[in-house]
Order: C-alpha cells, then sequence, then structure tokens
C-alpha cells in the first residue's frame, strides 16, 4: 500500500498534527481493491468523473486499456472475464458512457460471462431530486434488470466490500455482469490509510465448487446405460468450466459422440473421432439420450423440440430424454422436462459420473457409432469437395480453406468471429484443436464483439488473434482498430467484404436512387482503415494473396486488416438462421406444404 499513501498537506493539518497522519483516498482504494483480488487490467474510455482513476490505476501498476467506444471496452472485459474465470473490468464516465457499456453489460449476463461495469455517476442528492446535473442518471436502476446484481458504494470505507460483492456476484454460480456505480464524490473521500488498508477484502474462494447430489448422478448413469443412441452436447459453460479434461475423459471412457456448440469448439480437438459435428442435422433428432453439458436449450439447439430433435408435429416431440449438467437449477424444464438433471459446478459434476461410472462401462452400440461415423465422413468428404474449387471471386468456402489452414497451423492463436454467413461458414469449416480459443456472437448473436474481444484476446493470452469478420459485423466497432494499432496488439482482422448485411445484391423497392437497406458502398478499401493508423493493410481478391496476408500478419504481430473481397451474391440472407426471420420463415413454409 505503500506506494498510495498520501500524506495530508494543509497548512492546517501539518500544524495540527506535526507527524501529519497518512490517508488514501476513494480512487485508490478502488485501485487497491482491484488489485488485492488479482484484478490488473481495466478496460475503458476516461472522462469526468473517473479520468484521474484511468490515470491512477495506470501509475499503480495497472494495464488501462482505452477504447474510442464503451461498448467495445465492455465487450472486451466479458471475455476477458470468460477467458480467465476473474471478471473483466470495464470504466466508463456517467449516463451516455454507462449506457454505451450496457449493452456489454447485458450481453455477458445473457451469455455467463463473468464482467463488472463500473461507472462513475453524478451526486445522489441531485439525480434523485432531479435537478439536472452533468450527465445525471439514475444508472443503478437502469442496470439492475441488465444485470446479475447491481451495487452502489457511497463511502470510501465500503468501497473493499462494494467490489468484494461485485466479484461474487460476477462468478460464483452462474456467472454474469455485475454493475458497480461510483458517485464521483466518492472518488475525493479519504480515510485513515491504515483503516483503508483494513476495509479491504481479498474474496477468498470466489466461485466455490458446488458438488452434484450423488442421487443424482446415480439417476443420469441409470439414464445413460440403458441408451441406444446417446449423445453429448457441449457448450461454452463447459469451456468456461475449464472442465476439458474431465469431459475429455468421459467422451472416451463412455464412447459416446459430441456436438460442441460454437465457443465449446476445441473444448476436445474438432479433429477427434467422436465428434459428431460434421453429422450434427443426423445425430440430433435421432439421439435417444442427450447429456448436455453446460449448453442452454434455447434458441440454438431449437429449444429442445421440434423438426430439428426428429418430431414433424408436436405431437411427435419429446422423443428424446435429457440428462442436464449445470450450476443453475432454475436453468432444468426451462424448454421440456429434464429427465435426469445435474446441478453443479461441471468439473465436480462430470467428475461424480465418472467416479459413478466404475471401471467398465458398456461402448454405445455399435449401430449407432457407425450410422453417425459414416454421415460424418460422407459430410466432411463432400465438404472437401467445396473447399477445393478456388472460384473467382472468392466465395466464403475458398476464403475459409485459407484461415482454415492457417488456424491448423497456429493452434494457439484466438480466433474471433461474427457476421451470419461469415460466422455460420467459419464455425462448420474452420476447427479448433485447443480448449477457449473461438470467441464470437453467443447467445444474443450480437454484432458488435469483434474488436472488444479481439483486444482482449490479445491483451489477456499474448498470442495472436485472428478476427474473421462480416463487412457489416465489423462496422459496429471498426474504430478500434485505432486502438488495435494504438497498444500494437497482434491482431489480423479479416474482412469478408461483400458488400452488405448479409450480401451486396438487394434492390431498392422503390426503384428510387437510395441504396437497398443492406448495401454498403461497393468496393469499400476497408484495409486503409488500418493504415490509417500504422497499421498493415491488404487487399486481397485471390486466396493466394489472403494466405499471404495472414501468413505475415501472424508472424509479424503487426496490426493488420486484410480486406478479402468476397462474390457479392454468395451467402445467404440472415446466414443459417432464415428460420427466424419472418418473410422467409413463411416462404418456406408454403413451398414445404
Ligand atoms: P452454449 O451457447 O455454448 O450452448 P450456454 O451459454 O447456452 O452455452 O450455456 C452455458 C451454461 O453453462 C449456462 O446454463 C450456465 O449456467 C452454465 N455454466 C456456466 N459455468 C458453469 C460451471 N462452472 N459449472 C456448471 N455450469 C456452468
Ligand atoms: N444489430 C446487432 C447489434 N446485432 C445483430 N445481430 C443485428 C443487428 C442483425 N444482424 C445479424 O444478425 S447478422 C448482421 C446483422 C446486421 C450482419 C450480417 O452481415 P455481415 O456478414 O456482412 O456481417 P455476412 O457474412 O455478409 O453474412
Amino acid at each position: 500500500m505503500s506506494a498510495v499513501l498520501s500524506t495530508a498537506t494543509t497548512a492546517t493539518a501539518a500544524a495540527t498534527s506535526p507527524a501529519a497522519s497518512a490517508t488514501i483516498d476513494g480512487f485508490h482504494l478502488v485501485i487497491e481493491a482491484l488489485k488485492l483480488n488479482g484484478i490488473t487490467t481495466i478496460y475503458g474510455l476516461p472522462g469526468i468523473p473517473i479520468t484521474d482513476l484511468t490515470r491512477m490505476a495506470q501509475g499503480e501498476g495497472m494495464r488501462v486499456i482505452s477504447f474510442r467506444h464503451e461498448q467495445n471496452a465492455g465487450h472486451a472485459a466479458s471475455i476477458a472475464g470468460y477467458l480467465n474465470g476473474v471478471p473483466g473490468v470495464c470504466l466508463t464516465v456517467s449516463a451516455p458512457g454507462f449506457l454505451n457499456g450496457l449493452t456489454a453489460l447485458a450481453n455477458a449476463t445473457t451469455n455467463c460471462f463473468p464482467m463488472i461495469l463500473v461507472s462513475g455517476s453524478s451526486e445522489r442528492e441531485i439525480v434523485d431530486l432531479q435537478q439536472g446535473d452533468y450527465e445525471e442518471m439514475d444508472q443503478l436502476a437502469i442496470a439492475k434488470p441488465l444485470a446479475k446484481a447491481a451495487y452502489r458504494v457511497l463511502h470510501a470505507e465500503d468501497i473493499g466490500v462494494g467490489i468484494a460483492r461485485a466479484i461474487r456476484a460476477a462468478v460464483s454460480g452462474r456467472p454474469g455482469g455485475v454493475y458497480l456505480d461510483l458517485p464521483a464524490k466518492l472518488f475525493a473521500q479519504t480515510m485513515d490509510a491504515a483503516a483503508g488498508a483494513a476495509s479491504l477484502i481479498k474474496v477468498v474462494d470466489p466461485a466455490p465448487r458446488q458438488i452434484p447430489a450423488p442421487e443424482a448422478v446415480q439417476r443420469a448413469l441409470e439414464l445413460l446405460k440403458g441408451a441406444k443412441k446417446p449423445l453429448i452436447v457441449l457448450g461454452k459453460g463447459a469451456a468456461y468450466a475449464r472442465a476439458e479434461a474431465e469431459v475429455r475423459a468421459l467422451v472416451e471412457r463412455s464412447g459416446i459422440p459430441y456436438l460442441p456448440m460454437s465457443m465449446a469448439k476445441g473444448l476436445l480437438p474438432d479433429t477427434h473421432e467422436l465428434s459428431a459435428a460434421a453429422a450434427r442435422s443426423y445425430v440430433l433428432p435421432e439421439a435417444d439420450v442427450v447429456v448436455l453439458i453446460g449448453a442452454r436449450l434455447n434458441w440454438l439447439l431449437s429449444h429442445g423440440k421440434g423438426k430439428t430433435w426428429g418430431g414433424k408435429t408436436p405431437k411427435d416431440w419429446g422423443g428424446q430424454k435429457f440428462v442436464q449438467i449445470d450450476i443453475s437449477p432454475t436453468e432444468m424444464d426451462s424448454n421440456v422436462r429434464i429427465d435426469a438433471p445435474v446441478v453443479g459446478d461441471i468439473g465436480s459434476c462430470v467428475s461424480a459420473l465418472l467416479a459413478g461410472m466404475g471401471g467398465s462401462w458398456p461402448k454405445p452400440p455399435a449401430e449407432w457409432l457407425n450410422a453417425v461415423a459414416e454421415r460424418k465422413n460422407k459430410n466432411v468428404a463432400k465438404m472437401a469437395e467445396t473447399l477445393a474449387k478456388d472460384p473467382r471471386p472468392m466465395n466464403f468456402h475458398s476464403a475459409l480453406a485459407v484461415v482454415r489452414d492457417i488456424v491448423k497451423a497456429n493452434p494457439d492463436a484466438m480466433l474471433v468471429n461474427e457476421g451470419a454467413n461469415a460466422l455460420d461458414f467459419t464455425r462448420s469449416i474452420v476447427d479448433m484443436m485447443k480448449p477457449r480459443k473461438r470467441v464470437d456472437v453467443g447467445t444474443w448473436g450480437v454484432m458488435g464483439i469483434g474488436m472488444g474481444f479481439a483486444v482482449a484476446a490479445a491483451v489477456e493470452t499474448g498470442q495472436p488473434v485472428i478476427a474473421i469478420e462480416g463487412d457489416s459485423a465489423f462496422g459496429f466497432s471498426g474504430m478500434e482498430v485505432e486502438t488495435i494499432c494504438r497498444y500494437d496488439l497482434p491482431v489480423c482482422v479479416v474482412i469478408f467484404n461483400n458488400n452488405g448485411v448479409y450480401r451486396g445484391t438487394d434492390k431498392n423497392l422503390s426503384g428510387g436512387t437510395d441504396a437497398a437497406p443492406t448495401q454498403f458502398v461497393k468496393d469499400a478499401r476497408y484495409e486503409k482503415l488500418m493504415e490509417a493508423f500504422g497499421g498493415v493493410g491488404v487487399y486481397a481478391t485471390t486466396p493466394a494473396q489472403l494466405r499471404q496476408g495472414m501468413e505475415e500478419a501472424i508472424r509479424s504481430r503487426r496490426p493488420t486488416l486484410v480486406n478479402a473481397i468476397i462474390d457479392e451474391t454468395a451467402g445467404t440472407e440472415s446466414g443459417r438462421i432464415t428460420s427466424l426471420n419472418p418473410t422467409l420463415a413463411k416462404k418456406a413454409a408454403a413451398a414445404s406444404n
């Protein structure tokens, strides 16, 4: 603490107290409380009342990553939390800065990423009487419904407790976003330095293990034992829980095929012989017992019912039985009946299943394994054929054949991914070999995570980052290429440029001269944005140019933007979620009748 002590310097203080008592202010109490809990990086954007907090935090040895827009800082903090299991911290100014950070906070809560949004705020007395303070807003009330928890600290002596509560709320149980409101006046408050030090809390065991009930484990094993066509679905909860060793043991000991959700790719290498990823549309409707490990039965899994799961009409639904492993007891039965809920942390739950399986466990019937393998091999061969084509202009496949090779050659690199087609095709074509290397649009399918995630991925891991971006997706956070250059981060942004949202061929239905709503300026030179800030820009119209640009970026670790020109007719509207697009869904229904 000694570095942060300040000595009372006013003439009166010096005159009345020759020994000059040491004090600490609110700024330093916040910094010390974070550091005490192993939080060493702040993602944020300075301004009243937190400018000095950013300066002092840097002065006290914290890494302060300053962004161009708070939403990107917030996304960065949230993915830092996901990657480390320690809450990422985003720091914003009041009202508009706070609101800019709020999308990221809500997205963190939705995705179960631990983060703390710390916002400076105006004075309570003025806010509560609505007297029109600078950037006045009742931030705590607004954050509450979007956060897992929200707290305000009014007194310097409560800063330690406030930060401890925020950390516990963010990482214990189901992780999520926490809001911490720090009014301007708090920062200037001072207290006795020794009392200040004593008021800080180093949180002990912030995310306690949660051991499943033995009878729940037994119930799950019995269900699994009778399965003829078992399937494991791995979600990003399992990746977050760092349960790869346990999960691998479960998959290999049981011999059950598994399907990784997007961010669970690489938990086991995508090339694992039991991966059923290439046979997804076969295994989901066919499986009889499905073990969900850190994956919710939300829209991404068609809510566990309907055609995806084998039923053509509602009366056919419910063919599968489900085992669900999750830390949140209320997740069970949220969409369909869960026959064997196993509530606890994934590491403990999977270990308990393994212990219960004992030495000998029957492998799934050979017919099932053979059928899955056959379907998978057929699809892999079909995909290999498509990837081998070399059309002009490039399409998603020919460009992703390059990305696939480069990710394979650099298994430690982080992959950030957003867009519609750019997302769907990358997810299915690019194999991940290690856990927590792929970060993407997550549960909401939100655009705008790109550059925030890329910055945090580079800062937190020190590894090269490859960001595969739709041209629309990139636009949401594109200004952060300056941030990438300013911190000289090893980020290679690849924009799949097809001149618009989804693609570039839309028509203005009025016949007027305005561009259609999904169209962008044609042949935009995005690479010049990176050049504007001293990074490397590459314009790539062929797979060879794309490969060269990416390889050089990884070799040099210089900020790079490859503008990969993709056929503007390639891709489909809404990517693979056309079923959620009201017009396209209606057309598809009419066609199938
Ligand atoms: P995906 O999008 O990959 O399918 P989801 O975000 O839907 O994954 O689900 C993640 C699930 O993992 C959430 O229900 C969450 O409660 C759960 N979870 C997160 N961390 C843990 C943990 N340590 N132990 C058990 N479950 C966890
Ligand atoms: N705004 C936000 C915050 N999130 C969204 N998901 C959308 C808008 C809607 N949206 C999608 O769902 S994908 C997408 C938008 C705007 C962009 C698709 O175009 P793209 O990708 O250029 O990024 P492709 O590869 O050309 O399809």
